[in-house]
């Protein structure tokens, strides 16, 4: 079909506008979901094209900008989007870029796609979901545009001026018929990854600009580190001690798979390895994270057992997590043809590459080690360190067991549990403080919600060893009531064996509040993560005031929300009181039920974990021994009231 005449012209565009059609219809299908996360995914469609560039060595600055109106501009200077004849459908190679589905890539097969993402639909897609769209594209002296509404060529390709330039710029308006929870972009979803993007590729810098933001400093950063996933780690380590000057860093090839990896020590006590594929976070991990483990436990073995670090008399056995513990490591590769598996694709199926980075690794970390003598031997005594805590932690895990079988039943004496017993159905709260678990046992509906107090602060888990958590009986309570154990592991942690599939955190709306929150997030993050994956944990959002006029009572929970409701009983005349709840345990029984409690009224915020590097980071700032970069942190996110883990 060399010749294309006009009838084949038009019957190829039907079929175009047919797939864009699709997506409209379905655009769950394509980009996930039409909430909060699939209206962002929208800007990782167009940013992915431009890291593409990036890749192929033709690119390396990236400016995305969220405009005023509320629209999207990312602008790049790669090569452009080929504007020429294609060859076979006879429209030019950008309309079929933005038109045609799965054309979003590279036509030549020798860049590591990026389309192999969570989704990797393409820029058609992004056109098919917005109002309007724009492409402006600078390439051999000329700039060229083209627009869309909702799909469909509004302005057809034309050359508008000359130009000295290079790249692509597009514009776009998210459409609210489609993404009718929210069409606001949010600066921090979009921070976290364009950060992340520029960890892992230190060539390229990211300008994100907010322009609805007053104060020009808060609406700007620029992402650029040259150290690339070193400097991924001393971030995500920032308010750690650590047990190395540097990361280490280790790059290589084998069989056509690149793989780079960069990997310290601190002194916590939990894993953090972060990995990616493509520029893709493998959440799940795969065959990479496995080649790496391998090699990690293999190196470390071998080099204690040569220099006879560990002692002959030593009982303990090392396992694969001891060597794990306290480690924080990114480990990024790049594949031509991934396989994703697992419940949310993010799990690598390539066995190819298991062995390229197993061989890399386990190469590169024993020259390491036999250059750096006294950092191996402190990492072995960690190590050691490490299986013998584990050891302590599996006998205070007996001991919870045994003594909840002693006190009969097994439930914590505190618990007032819920007597309908299908998980599916029933609820915990976990309120602060022996009061207002009165008030809440007294309020609740005592067929699906238990109610377990929990008296003051919890143990700051993120700075305590496993074994002096288990000993903390307001953990101890905890775990028997909830009653599928602790850990990562599928044989540690046992979903079927949980009592609620809503675990709900209900304290005070004050500093000592969000304080004992957080210590159950991080408890919950660190030791029950499946729980927080699967959605399971809650917080509860008890009002802040009431406001009592005559028999009309209002609540309301926040000063906005307050102050219009005031505004509105001024207007009436009519007389009123406001008192600002001080904690839970001055409502009455009935209140807290009403505000907080029923689940037809009241508003329940799920805690989910957005970004696992993120979360992480979260924690590490919020919990760990630093102040200086927590108070940074803090400062830095007072805006977003609302802390996203
Ligand atoms: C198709 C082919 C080529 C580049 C692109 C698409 C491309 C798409 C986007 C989207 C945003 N920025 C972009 N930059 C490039 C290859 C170009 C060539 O071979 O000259």
């Amino acid at each position: 079909m060399a010749d294309i005449n006009k009838s084949d012209y038009k019957a190829s565009n039907i079929q175009v506008l047919e797939g864009l059609e699709a997506v409209r219809k379905r655009p769950a299908m394509y980009i996930g979901d039409t909430g909060q996360r699939g209206l962002h995914h929208l800007i990782n469609e167009v940013v992915d094209n431009s890291i593409d560039e990036a890749l192929a060595g033709h690119c390396d600055h990236i400016i995305v900008r969220i405009e005023e109106n509320g629209s999207m501009t990312i602008e790049d200077n790669g090569r452009g989007i080929p504007v020429d004849m294609h060859p076979k459908l006879g429209i030019p190679a950008v309309e079929v870029v933005l038109t045609k589905l799965h054309a979003g890539g590279k036509f030549d097969k020798d860049t590591y796609k990026v389309s192999g993402g969570l989704h990797g639909v393409g820029v058609s897609c992004v056109n098919a979901l917005a109002t309007r769209f724009e492409a402006e594209i600078h390439r051999d002296g000329k700039i060229h545009i083209m627009a869309f509404e909702r799909g469909i060529t509004t302005q057809p390709l034309e050359v508008k001026g000359k130009t000295d330039k290079r790249g692509t710029i597009i514009r776009f308006t998210p459409d609210p018929t489609i993404f009718t929870q929210t069409v606001e972009f949010k600066f921090n979803i979009i921070a976290e990854r364009m950060r992340e993007l520029a960890f892992l590729n230190p060539e390229v810098t990211i300008e994100l600009i907010d322009e609805r933001e007053e104060d020009e400093d808060l609406g700007k950063e620029i992402y650029h580190y040259e150290g690339g996933l070193r400097d991924f780690v001393s971030y995500l380590d920032e308010a750690r001690e650590t047990t190395m000057p540097t990361p280490i860093y280790i790059e290589g090839e084998i069989e056509g798979v690149p793989v780079a990896l960069a990997m310290q020590y601190n002194n916590s006590y939990s894993e953090n390895v972060h990995s990616y594929v493509n520029n893709i976070n493998t959440r799940e991990g795969g065959t990479h994270v496995s080649g790496f483990r391998r090699a990690l436990t293999r190196s470390l073995k071998s080099y204690a057992d040569k220099n006879n670090i560990i002692k002959s008399n030593s009982k303990v056995s090392i396992s694969g997590e001891d060597f794990r513990e306290g480690l924080t490591a990114v480990l990024s590769v790049k594949v031509a043809e991934p396989q994703f598996e697992g419940q949310t694709k993010t799990k690598l199926g390539n066995s190819e590459v298991q062995s390229a980075v197993e061989v890399t690794v386990y190469d590169q970390l024993n020259e390491y080690l036999e250059q750096n003598p006294k950092i191996a031997k402190k990492v072995i005594e960690k190590v050691v360190l490490a299986a013998e805590a584990r050891e302590a932690a599996r006998k205070a895990r007996q001991l919870v067991q045994r003594k909840s079988v002693m006190s009969g039943g097994g439930l914590p004496g505190k618990l007032a549990d819920c007597s309908i017993k299908d998980p599916e159905h029933c609820e915990i709260y976990l309120v602060e403080g022996d009061s207002a678990g009165g008030s809440a046992k007294m309020g609740r509906n005592r067929s699906f919600q238990a109610i377990l107090p929990l008296r003051g602060k919890i143990l700051n888990v993120e700075k305590a060893k496993i074994n002096k958590i288990l000993e903390n009986k307001e953990i101890q309570a905890m775990i028997t009531a909830l009653g599928s154990g602790i850990g990562h592991s599928e044989e540690e942690f046992e979903m079927e064996k949980l009592r609620y599939h809503k675990i709900i955190i209900m304290t005070d709306a004050d500093v000592d509040g969000s304080h004992i929150r957080t210590l159950l997030l991080t408890f919950f993050y660190r030791y029950m993560r499946p729980l927080v994956e699967a959605g399971y944990v809650y917080v509860a959002t008890p009002p802040l005031y009431r406001i009592t006029a005559g028999k009309k009572i209002d609540y309301a929970w926040d000063e906005d929300s307050r102050e219009k409701i005031v505004q509105e009983l001024k207007k009436g005349r009519r007389k009123f009181d406001v008192s600002r709840y001080k904690g839970l345990g001055e409502m009455n029984p009935d209140q807290l039920w009403e505000t907080t409690m029923d689940p037809e009224t009241r508003t329940l915020q799920q805690i989910t974990i957005e970004s696992a590097a993120g979360a992480d980071k979260m924690f590490s700032t919020l919990m760990g021994g630093d102040v200086e970069p927590r108070r940074e942190f803090i400062e830095r996110n007072a805006k977003y009231a609302k802390l996203d883990i």
